[in-house]
């Protein structure tokens, strides 16, 4: 059974509801992440509303309620349907003195901004989206939520198990891709959410790493480098090809965001690979320099530009990638059988 909280040192109380004014709707939408209109759906359809009817007008929700509607959107994040989430939470094991905080510190943390942001996306579609994903599948949904709700663990599980079930090229193109993009529109219509592609990047990056870490036994002599674009930040898309090669059991040494063309040069020349991929997301004809002044090496890396931030022309020799599948196919074909 699943206890919402461990502080209490008495677990032989009864269940209580915290003592205080509780929260309003809007208070524990904005804690959770979780439009309004979901939380009065959860509590029409499964009871996961407010246990304690206060007098007066508008009902409030304790510490408790709150700890139970943490855990179901939790367990939906996490891709269990609601029904059952909702049975996980109701029957989870509630002890006097357990709260995830006290009201005061809840009602403070509440990050306003969150407010607007979830009017916004929840509106047009009915609520409950944080990210405007109007066809998405349930864990392209359920990343978005936990990504908005700035729940980095739960990203970073909902990743990795998807990664466990269908492999890093799945994950990235049906999963991550459709989530960044929406997080990078959203900035885009808005000029908010930075914290939440953070969020979401740390947490991406977290399990790509996890791949790449536990690769053993590597079947290419010589190294492969990924790296970005001199004043590039936009390193997310080496992990995955990282992930996806390591998966081939072909290791990659990521140089990560930034990396400036000296520094590119001398890891080019200490480890003499058999391919470098280089991502720009940002166009920078610095970056289109800095591939054609690469050193000539014996024998020659494989040498690929990926990214919406290359232009039209490329150097000689340098080969364009188009997507994930395309860049692994001709590192695996350069790193030889
Ligand atoms: C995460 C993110 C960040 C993170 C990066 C963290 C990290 N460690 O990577 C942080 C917060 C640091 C960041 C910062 C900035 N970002 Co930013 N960011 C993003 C976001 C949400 C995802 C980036 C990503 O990984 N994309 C990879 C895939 C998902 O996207 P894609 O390249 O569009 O995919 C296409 C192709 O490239 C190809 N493809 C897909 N996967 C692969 C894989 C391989 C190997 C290949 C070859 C091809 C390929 O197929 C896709 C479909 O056509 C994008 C949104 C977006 N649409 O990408 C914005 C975005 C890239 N950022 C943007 C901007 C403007 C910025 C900032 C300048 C301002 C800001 N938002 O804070 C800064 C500064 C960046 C800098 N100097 O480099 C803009 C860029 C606009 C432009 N082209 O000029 C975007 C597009 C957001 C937007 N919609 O406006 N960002």
């Amino acid at each position: 059974m699943a206890r919402l909280d461990s502080s209490s040192p008495d677990r032989s109380e009864p269940s209580a509801p915290a003592a205080g004014p509780g929260l309003t709707v809007a208070s524990v939408a904005r804690r959770l992440g979780v439009a309004p209109a979901t939380l009065r759906t959860w509590d029409r359809r499964y009871g996961l509303g407010p246990t304690e009817r206060t007098a007066g007008t508008h009902r409030r929700y304790s510490t408790l309620d709150v700890a139970r509607l943490d855990l179901m959107r939790r367990l939906v994040n996490a891709g269990a349907p609601p029904g059952e989430a909702a049975r996980a939470a109701l029957h989870a094991e509630v002890a006097a003195g357990d709260a995830l905080a006290d009201l005061e510190h809840l009602v403070a943390t509440v990050d306003a901004d969150l407010d607007p942001l979830l009017d916004e996306i929840g509106g047009p579609h009915g609520g409950g989206d944080v990210i405007a994903l109007p066809t998405a599948a349930p864990s392209v949904r359920g990343l978005a939520r936990a990504a908005t709700s700035l729940d980095s663990i739960a990203c970073t599980q909902i990743v990795r198990d998807t990664i466990d079930r269908r492999g890093v090229v799945w994950t990235w193109d049906n999963l991550l891709v459709p989530v960044l993009v929406g997080v990078g529109r959203r900035w885009e219509d808005t000029g908010r959410g930075v914290e939440v592609e953070h969020v979401l990047s740390e947490a991406t990056t977290a399990a790509l790493s996890g791949v790449v870490m536990r690769l053993r036994g590597a079947v290419n002599p010589r190294p492969v480098l990924l790296a970005c674009a001199d004043d590039e930040m936009h390193s997310l898309p080496l992990f995955a090809v990282a992930a996806a090669l390591a998966e081939r059991r072909i290791a990659a040494r990521v140089l990560g965001a930034r990396v400036p063309h000296d520094a590119l040069v001398a890891a080019i020349r200490r480890t003499g690979p058999s391919a470098v991929l280089v991502w720009a997301h940002l166009p920078s004809p610095a970056a289109a320099e800095s591939l054609a002044a690469l050193p000539v090496l014996r024998p020659a890396p494989v040498v690929l530009a990926a990214g919406p931030g290359w232009g039209a022309e490329l150097p000689p020799g340098v080969v364009r990638v188009t997507d994930l599948v395309d860049a692994v196919a001709r590192i695996s074909h350069a790193v030889g059988p």
